[in-house]
């Protein structure tokens, strides 16, 4: 990896980190070492009818790692991982962390558009699929992307492999491999992003580590600790926050729901006694719709987490009573910072804030339009730095000049309040970005596929309030002149699902417009359009 790869710390900071413990020089793959040695036949993952203890996962990475390396997938060669929750993703990943290969964490939603980018951003050599998943044949989108990733030369498949190779049959006698650096690159996350082509989030094994050491001891996980992984695991909430990863740092076990819905989660909470969860607002709602439905009890559960989109403090109010343990809030993004509600906070706090953030290292400003410090405990941007936030996307240059200040602060977008006792409250975004029930949209990713279709003049996708979902897209499109039959709104959709764009990124409405209203600089009036939707009488 070079160094527009992946932009390091500066020298100064990284010696600090190191210095005060939050960098401890340990790799990914020395962690699951250090923690087979610890807990052995403990349980560490389960997975349906399978219980695979540390030892068993341990030696299952370093079996599949000899695998890989069969195959001939080098150290820095990025492996795109797209599996959904299974305990496959965990053999997988470490192997990768222990062959110094970096897995490219993507979403069990996505498709030929988003596969096939990240193929050619990371020039990943290698792909890892599940045969199926809710419905969806993994291998036939594999098909279509090996067609349009030059890089791709292997494909690998969790169940039946059809023509690819199946993961099962790369188990091997493991090698002795050497140690990787704790400070260079261990896997890339996905950013949700506002601009055309997605953004891949270079963290570091120190880095991760820390976060991931320092969440689990705030959250208070423990060798008690049964988490229950309900979220897409390779998202950085379930992941790191403390999700699985911390679960196993603590000598905790990971029970792997293959969705999150109520049915199936409230299933897996009574017959393994799930201490821990975490969720979106827009699954907790349903849990609490159905949970006062079946007015039910749940003896075993501690603590759940909501995070990655706004929650209402109606909605967290409601979380004692109906599953009788404590709520806190999580506000996190896949570039670093995430900020937690204490365990010993109290009900405003918990209710009213998203938290604050784990490092007494991390950085936060709040600054107006023009990078102005805000006055004390006003609204404005939130800009961080940190021992575990990036200082730029993976080959990103031109992006990263607007993406971070000059001196490395991130600018995550957010519209933010900093209290006086250190506490954020979110109140809105900046970024064109729609955070459709925690899965985030990128407007401009949309608008580009929908300006691809023949008739379509222009395109602008703004938020949508929904009760459910906490948010919806809505398209509003202009229309080429009347020359040729004009499409009808199921025809966009169509031609958005023809060009392999993930099915919650398809517009949940289209509204045809003669004209999109501009603003001064000539760019789309999104807040015109928003206020628009809001009042359904206005003639659009
Ligand atoms: P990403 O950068 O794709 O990892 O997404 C992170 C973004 O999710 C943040 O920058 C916020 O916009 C949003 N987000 C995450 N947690 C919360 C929360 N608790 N409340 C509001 N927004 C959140
Ligand atoms: O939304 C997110 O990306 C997020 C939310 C909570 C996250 O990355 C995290 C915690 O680590």
């Amino acid at each position: 990896m070079s160094g527009a790869d992946f932009t390091p710390w500066p020298d100064e900071l990284a010696a600090r980190y190191r210095q005060l413990g939050y960098w401890q020089g340990q790799t990914l793959g020395g962690f699951l070492r250090e923690l087979a040695e610890r807990h052995g036949e403990r349980p560490a993952v389960i997975c349906g009818e399978r219980q695979w203890s540390y030892r068993e996962l341990d030696e299952r990475a370093d079996r599949l790692a000899a695998g890989l390396h069969g195959l001939g997938v080098a150290a820095g060669e990025c492996v795109v991982v797209q599996l959904p929750n299974c305990a496959e993703f965990f053999a997988l990943c470490f192997a990768c962390f222990r062959l110094g290969a970096i897995p490219v964490l993507a979403l069990p939603g996505h498709r030929r558009a988003e596969i096939s980018s990240l193929c050619g951003l990371s020039a990943a050599t290698t792909y890892v699929i599940a045969d199926q998943h809710e419905g969806h044949d993994y291998r036939q989108l594999a098909r279509d992307v090996r067609r349009l990733s030059p890089s791709l030369r292997h494909v690998i498949v969790a169940g039946d492999a059809a023509e690819f190779i199946a993961l099962d049959t790369l188990y091997a006698e493991p090698l002795a491999l050497p140690e990787r650096d704790p400070g260079a690159l261990a896997l890339l996350q996905l950013s949700g992003g506002s601009t055309g082509t997605p953004k891949l989030i270079p963290r570091s094994h120190d880095d991760y580590l820390y976060s991931v050491r320092a969440s689990a001891d705030i959250c208070g996980f423990s060798q008690r600790t049964v988490f229950l992984a309900t979220l897409p695991v390779a998202h950085n909430f379930p992941l790191s926050s403390p999700g699985t990863l911390g679960t196993l740092h603590a000598g905790g076990y990971i029970v792997l729901a293959p969705r999150g819905d109520a049915a199936t989660a409230f299933a897996l909470i009574d017959q393994h006694q799930v201490s821990h969860v975490a969720l979106v607002p827009a699954l907790l709602l349903l849990w609490l719709e159905a949970a006062a439905r079946e007015a039910r009890r749940f003896e075993s559960l501690r603590l759940i987490q909501v995070g990655g989109a706004s929650l209402a403090p109606e909605l967290a109010q409601r979380v004692r009573p109906q599953f009788g343990c404590a709520l806190q809030q999580v506000f996190g993004m896949a570039e670093g910072l995430v900020n937690y509600t204490r365990l010993d906070d109290d009900d405003e706090r918990c209710l009213r804030t998203q938290g604050r953030p784990i490092s007494p290292d991390d950085e936060l400003r709040v600054v107006d339009d023009e990078d102005r410090d805000v006055a004390a405990g006003e609204a404005g941007h939130l800009l961080t730095r940190g021992p575990y936030t990036i200082r730029g996307y993976f080959r990103a240059a031109e992006h990263n000049s607007r993406a971070f200040t000059a001196d490395g602060w991130y600018r995550s977008g957010d519209r933010v309040r900093l209290r006086a006792d250190g506490y954020l409250q979110v109140v809105g975004r900046a970024k064109d970005q729609i955070n459709r029930g925690g899965e985030k949209i990128a407007a401009e990713e949309v608008e580009h596929h929908l300006l691809s279709h023949p008739q379509v003049r222009n395109a602008a996708l703004v938020s949508l309030p929904d009760r459910w979902l906490g948010e919806r897209s809505c398209a509003f499109i202009e229309l080429r002149s009347a020359a040729g039959s004009i499409p009808l709104a199921t025809q966009l959709k169509l031609h958005l699902r023809s060009r392999g764009l993930a099915e919650y990124k398809i517009p949940d409405r289209i509204e045809f417009v003669d004209s999109l209203p501009l603003t001064a600089p000539g760019k789309v009036a999104k807040q015109v359009l928003r206020e628009r939707l809001l009042v359904p009488a206005t003639p659009l």
